[in-house]
């Protein structure tokens, strides 16, 4: 009888950090290269447009030279395999969890190939550098921005998340340190349904307490070992 239980798999940069990405909390990371204040607000945005585009075509410009790793792969053969429903939801900017070929999943912060247009709305993909003031291809407006959830900014799909977690039977937290909301509350939410919680970090997180069970090392070692135990 094929496993038929509900899935919902939250990535955060962890995930992606064996692939060479930065996270954001490590001493080295990227918030301590930023103040959030400074690239990640609408104000950081009207008052510096040029500091908080580049910084993001210089993460895009990074991401374009790294490649998917173990973990990745891993949870594209899940996804590719599961028979039950299943859900990743990344809080992550990077396209690596495509380019590995995962299907069923969502950004709820945002992409950094894909722009959005400040005035209507409009997300669009988008490679390369992005300039201040470009040119919208839908109304034409020069109000094209990365298309980013910033913080003061309502994350994108809360409701087919809600929904999905609602329905979990297992709820898997991968390479996140639980610091940021609504993200960080989605274990308590999965848990309030009824769902089963594992997380599966390199340290232990901010969220911690709130899983059955924590398991902690590489994701690159971690996944593909959870993701084999879970299709034997
Ligand atoms: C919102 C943009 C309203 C893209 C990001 C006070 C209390 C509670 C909440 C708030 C508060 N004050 C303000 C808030 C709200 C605020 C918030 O949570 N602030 C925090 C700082 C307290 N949140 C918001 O503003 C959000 N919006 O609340 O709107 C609303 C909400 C719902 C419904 C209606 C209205 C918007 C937040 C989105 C901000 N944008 N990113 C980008 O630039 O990338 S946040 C950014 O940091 C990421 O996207 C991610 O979500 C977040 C956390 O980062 P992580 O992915 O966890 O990375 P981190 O470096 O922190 O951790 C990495 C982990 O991996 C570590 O644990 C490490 O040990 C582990 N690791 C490292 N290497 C490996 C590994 N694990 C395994 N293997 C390895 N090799």
């Amino acid at each position: 009888m094929p496993d038929s239980r509900g899935l919902v798999i939250l990535t955060g940069a962890g995930i992606s950090a064996e692939s060479g990405l930065e996270t954001f909390r490590s001493s080295d990371g990227l918030w301590a290269q930023h103040r959030i204040e400074d690239v990640c607000t609408p104000q950081a945005l009207m008052q510096n447009p040029q500091l908080v585009h580049g910084f993001y075509d210089a993460r895009r410009a990074a991401l374009a030279t790294v490649e998917s790793n173990p973990a990745h792969h891993a949870l594209a053969r899940l996804d590719a395999a599961w028979t039950g429903d299943l859900l990743i939801v990344t809080q992550n900017v990077d396209d690596l969890h495509e380019r590995a070929g995962a299907q069923r999943m969502l950004h709820m912060h945002g992409q950094l190939n894909s722009t959005l247009c400040a005035h209507c709305g409009d997300q669009s993909p988008w490679r390369g550098d992005m300039p201040v003031g470009a040119q919208c291809r839908a109304c034409g407006a020069p109000a094209l921005r990365p298309d980013i959830v910033f913080f003061g900014e309502i994350p994108y799909d809360m409701d087919r998340i809600e929904t999905a977690l609602s329905q979990a039977d297992l709820f898997v937290s991968i390479g996140t340190s639980g610091a940021v909301y609504p993200a960080a509350g989605f274990v308590r939410m999965a848990r309030a349904y009824g769902a089963q919680a594992l997380e599966l970090n390199l340290e232990p997180s901010e969220g911690s307490a709130w899983f059955d069970e924590c398991r902690h090392g590489p994701a690159s070692l971690l996944v593909p070992a959870w993701v084999d135990e879970l299709l034997a």
